[in-house]
């Protein structure tokens, strides 16, 4: 039988919990910053598309920003990433150039994609950082290529994949999942369950709302945690990395987040499928104030400390903007290149 991840309850452990995890000062500083570079670099972001300096779509990820930064402190540069649409906040914690991924918003030649993507189409295959895909689920089974590709080649290397609850009800999610567990590939499947599918709520669309459970029927290890805490993500994605590396045996996990903003940027934040009420009460477990509390309270920064990183990523979103604004576009002729036929 494949186990099922311990989860532990995250106040039983919060007091030792970084030590338990042998994680640094300076490390859990980083977490912090990283999160706040994701949370000001998107609303610089929002701004911009304001004013029609970014085009096309643009999905924000503003409140599961502890998704991404504990999920990917957790691996190892030789690993690989794949993400959906919701993809600036995995590039950034992943440590992609912000003036290149900015650049690309905006649709320039010095974007990480030439300009050519957008949004959706974050990539830097030196980071391993294999991309953000805009069919939903579609990106599930190339996850599922890497990993298979690490075993055949003999590498320890793990694939994460992160998706959205509503690319749990695709084909491909079940079909990769089926050949993931048959084949045993070391791939960590992290389902980020902000609890709507553009309007539709997990409730109406999924007969079985516990997403991991998805994974007992192909006998895969599987858990859940907190995905507004960025310690509980980290924790959670190391144990599923660490068995993965170990036994290349895969795991399907779900954390637990939400999203504050719209679905996208021309969607209204709370539409007619969520109350401003329910939106409010989320806040309260925003991740980025959250974890600053705890920091404070550890003794482990200060208030000044705190403001100089505010001050400090207001001026590296500034260079984005600034980067990005003198770019150029990808010339006319570019549109030839990559192009298959
Ligand atoms: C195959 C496919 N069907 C429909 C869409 C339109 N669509 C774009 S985003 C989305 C909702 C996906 O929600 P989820 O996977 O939960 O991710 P989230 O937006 O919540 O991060 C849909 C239906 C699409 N892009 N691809």
């Amino acid at each position: 039988m494949a186990t099922v991840l311990s989860m532990k309850e995250p106040k039983e452990i919060k007091k030792l919990r970084w030590k338990d995890l042998g994680l640094s000062h300076s490390q859990l500083v980083d977490f912090y910053k990283r999160m706040l570079l994701i949370r000001r670099f998107e609303e610089r972001a929002a701004q911009e598309y304001g004013k029609s300096k970014i085009g096309g779509f643009c999905h924000l990820y503003i409140g599961q920003e502890a998704v991404g930064v504990g999920a990917i402190e957790a691996l190892r540069d030789d690993d690989y990433i794949f993400s959906a649409y919701r993809d600036h906040g995995h590039a950034l914690a992943r440590g992609m150039d912000p003036k290149s991924i900015m650049a690309e918003l905006f649709g320039k030649f010095t974007g990480c994609s030439k300009g050519m993507g957008g949004s959706m189409h974050m990539f830097d295959v030196t980071r391993n950082f294999m991309g953000g895909y805009g069919i939903v689920g579609g990106h599930i089974p190339l996850a599922a290529g890497t990993a298979f590709g690490s075993k055949y080649l003999g590498k320890d290397s793990v694939t994460v994949c992160f998706f959205g609850e509503a690319a749990a009800n695709q084909g491909v999610f079940h079909e990769t999942l089926n050949l993931a567990a048959l084949w045993k590939l070391p791939v960590v499947f992290i389902c980020e369950n902000n609890r709507y599918g553009m309007g539709t709520a997990v409730e109406r669309a999924h007969a079985v709302w516990d997403i991991y459970q998805k994974a007992s029927a192909y006998d895969m290890a599987r858990g859940w945690f907190d995905g507004m805490d960025v310690i509980e993500s980290y924790r959670a994605v190391k144990e599923a990395v660490d068995h993965a590396r170990k036994s290349n045996e895969p795991t399907l996990l779900e954390a637990r987040t939400y999203r504050f903003r719209g679905h996208s940027m021309s969607d209204p934040i709370h539409g007619h499928y969520r109350t401003k009420e329910e939106v409010e009460e989320q806040k309260k477990s925003d991740p980025i104030p959250r974890f600053a509390e705890e920091l404070l309270h550890a003794g482990i920064v200060t208030q000044a400390a705190i403001d100089e990183m505010e001050a400090e990523i207001k001026d590296v979103v500034n260079e984005a903007v600034d980067f990005a604004d003198r770019s150029p576009e990808p010339p006319p002729e570019f549109l030839y290149e990559n192009v298959y036929v």
